[in-house]
């Protein structure tokens, strides 16, 4: 069946007058437009599917039946040991030892005996190794050392450096060296600032003539041999160890 005839009906049917080749368009009176409308065509075909369109609000929860729980899943690595727990309870007292070759336990007065008996020993051992000054004994191995090697020998024998509080103590730690040794005594913590080994200041002092001048950096104190003046000297130099101790 042709279209045309539907078509021809449909068509808008424009008749347009103009003026004549011999008239001019100027004046609108000569010229006019007619536009008469035909009826509305039927819907076209329908067109190729529009693009997505922007995302939608997310929509609210499903009201559908709860899913059953899973399976439990695969074990998680080893956790970090957690911190160290609260000290326990102190244990219940243990028996006493027992040693076969030992007699019964010392009691309070045989302790007290056997102290003095060996303060008696170290009194001795010092008059004759060493030299006694009020309640000071002075000793010395014989040996040179370092000023920190010293330290040790003297912590070791439950002494302390040698460290004169006057001339008679300077004189006895003289006649025990019979030569250059190290003396209690430093400015290590403060250039300058002489103190023992305690920290506290030393009020006696025996300087040699220029001296303490801290020659290439000097922190420890020796006693010279010749007359027992002191020289600030490396604490690194070996020199004589000269302990003290309380009798
Ligand atoms: C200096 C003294 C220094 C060294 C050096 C060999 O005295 O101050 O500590 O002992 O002699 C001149
Ligand atoms: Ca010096």
């Amino acid at each position: 069946m042709s279209l045309l005839p539907s078509l021809s009906l449909r068509l808008l049917s424009v008749i347009t007058a103009s003026c004549s080749e011999t008239e001019s368009c100027e004046n609108p009176q000569k010229t006019c437009t007619v536009v008469t409308c035909g009826f509305p065509g039927t819907n076209g075909f329908p067109g190729k599917d529009g693009r997505d369109g922007a995302k939608g609000e997310k929509g609210e929860p499903g009201q559908g039946i709860r899913g059953l729980q899973g399976p439990p899943g695969k074990l998680g690595p080893q956790g970090n040991p957690g911190p160290s727990g609260l000290p326990g309870l102190v244990g219940q007292k243990g028996d006493p030892g027992i040693c076969p070759d030992c007699g019964p336990g010392l009691d309070l007065a045989e302790m007290k005996a056997l102290r003095s008996e060996l303060n008696s020993i170290k009194k001795l051992l010092l008059l004759s190794l060493g030299k006694q000054v009020g309640n000071k004994g002075f000793w010395t191995n014989g040996e040179k050392m370092s000023f920190d090697q010293v330290k040790a020998l003297c912590t070791e024998l439950q002494g302390s450096v040698a460290t004169p509080r006057n001339a008679e103590e300077n004189e006895a730690i003289l006649a025990v060296a019979k030569g250059d040794a190290f003396l209690g005594i430093t400015d290590m913590e403060t250039e300058g600032h002489f103190v023992d080994l305690t920290g506290n200041k030393v009020a006696y002092l025996n300087w040699n003539k220029d001296e303490p001048n801290n020659t290439g950096n000097e922190d420890c104190v020796m006693i010279l041999k010749e007359e027992g003046k002191w020289n600030d000297i490396g604490c690194s130099v070996p020199l004589l160890a000269v302990c003290e101790f309380p009798i």
